[in-house]
C-alpha cells in the first residue's frame, strides 16, 4: 500500500522528483527494450535509457538476424551514416562483387571510403548476436548516453546485405539512467586474442552467461560471441566457413545450424549477458571474425 501510494504521488509530481525513484526499491533487472527483427528492417524505440538495459530480438523474419550496437559521434546524422557507411560499404563491394579488386585491395578501400570516424570514434557496444527466425533472444548491455545504430549485415541468398536492405536503425541513449543492475551469471566467458576462457557451468534450463572482452582484435572488427544449436549434418568448420563475410558466397541465410543468439562485438573492457534456455544437445560457441584462429568452442547438454 505504502509503495502504491509513492508510485502515485511520483505520478502526479511529475517534474524533476529524484527523489521518488531513490525511494523505490533497488531496480535488480535492467529494462527491457523490445526490438523486432523484420525482412528487412528494425522495429524499436527510437529513444531508451542509458546504463543497463536487456533488449529482447524477436526475429519475426523468414532469414536470420542480428542486431550489433554500436555508438556514433553524437553530431553524425542519419543521413551522414547512411552515406559515410552503409553506402560507401556498398559501393567498395559493388567493385568486389563485380571482380574487380581482391579481398586485400577491399579491404584497403573500406579503410579509405568509409567514413574516417567509423573507425576511429565508433564504440562496439554489443547486441544480440545471430538469431533464427522465429527465435527471441535476448542481451543485456550497458549503454553510455549518445547516438547508436543498430545493424544486420547478414546476407540474403543473392548475396545482398541486409543494411543494403534497410537493416539499419538509429537509437538514442538518453541521459536518463535505467539506474538497474546487470544480471547474475551462472557462467563467465572472457574473449582474448584468441582464445575463450570459462567459468562456472551451463546446465540444461535458463542460464545467464556473462560475456567479457579483454583484448582489441589486430583486425577491425571486436569480439563477439554466437551461440548455435549443433545438427547432424554441420561440423563447427562449416559456420567458422560461413561466417566469414568476405567471401561473396558465405554469410547468406539461411545458415548452416540453428541461431540462438549470443553477444555482439564489443570494445575491449565491455562485459555484455545473455539468458538463454538451453535444452539437451550439442552446442558451440563461434566468434564471427575468429571462429579461424580457434575461438570456438562445443559443449553438450545431457
Ligand atoms: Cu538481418
Amino acid at each position: 500500500m505504502k509503495r502504491i501510494f509513492a508510485i502515485g504521488l511520483c505520478a502526479v509530481l511529475t517534474v524533476g522528483l529524484l527523489a521518488c525513484s531513490s525511494e523505490e526499491e533497488p531496480k535488480e533487472k535492467p529494462e527491457i527494450v523490445e526490438v523486432t527483427a523484420l525482412d528487412f528492417r528494425f522495429e524499436a524505440p527510437d529513444t531508451i535509457k542509458s546504463g543497463w538495459n536487456t533488449f529482447e530480438l524477436s526475429n519475426e523474419g523468414k532469414q536470420e538476424h542480428f542486431m550489433y550496437l554500436y555508438k556514433i559521434p553524437s553530431e553524425i546524422t542519419l543521413a551522414e551514416y547512411e552515406e559515410g557507411v552503409p553506402l560507401a560499404f556498398e559501393r567498395v563491394w559493388d567493385q568486389y562483387v563485380a571482380g574487380e579488386i581482391n579481398q586485400q585491395e577491399t579491404v584497403e578501400m573500406l579503410g579509405e571510403e568509409v567514413a574516417p570516424w567509423f573507425f576511429t570514434e565508433v564504440v562496439p557496444s554489443g547486441g544480440v548476436a545471430l538469431t533464427e527466425p522465429g527465435e527471441t533472444a535476448q542481451s543485456t548491455v550497458k549503454l553510455d548516453p549518445g547516438k547508436y545504430i543498430m545493424e544486420c549485415y547478414v546476407k540474403m541468398p543473392d548475396g545482398t546485405w541486409h543494411t543494403s536492405m534497410g537493416m539499419y536503425k538509429m537509437m538514442i541513449a538518453s541521459e536518463d539512467s535505467t539506474g538497474m543492475e546487470p544480471p547474475k551469471p551462472n557462467y563467465e566467458m572472457t574473449l582474448t586474442n584468441y582464445d575463450i576462457s570459462t567459468s562456472g557451468e551451463l546446465k540444461k534450463g535458463t542460464n545467464t552467461i556473462a560475456v567479457s572482452a579483454e583484448d582489441t582484435p589486430e583486425g577491425f572488427m571486436m569480439h563477439d560471441i554466437n551461440l548455435f544449436r549443433m545438427n547432424d549434418t554441420t561440423s563447427v568448420d562449416d559456420i567458422v566457413k560461413w561466417m566469414n563475410w568476405m567471401e561473396l558466397d558465405q554469410f547468406t541465410a539461411p545458415g548452416p545450424a540453428y541461431s540462438l543468439g549470443g553477444v555482439e562485438h564489443m570494445a575491449a573492457g565491455k562485459t555484455g549477458y545473455m539468458t538463454v534456455e538451453l535444452t539437451p544437445g550439442t552446442y558451440a560457441w563461434i566468434s564471427e571474425m575468429y571462429g579461424n584462429r580457434d575461438m570456438v568452442k562445443e559443449f553438450t547438454i545431457k
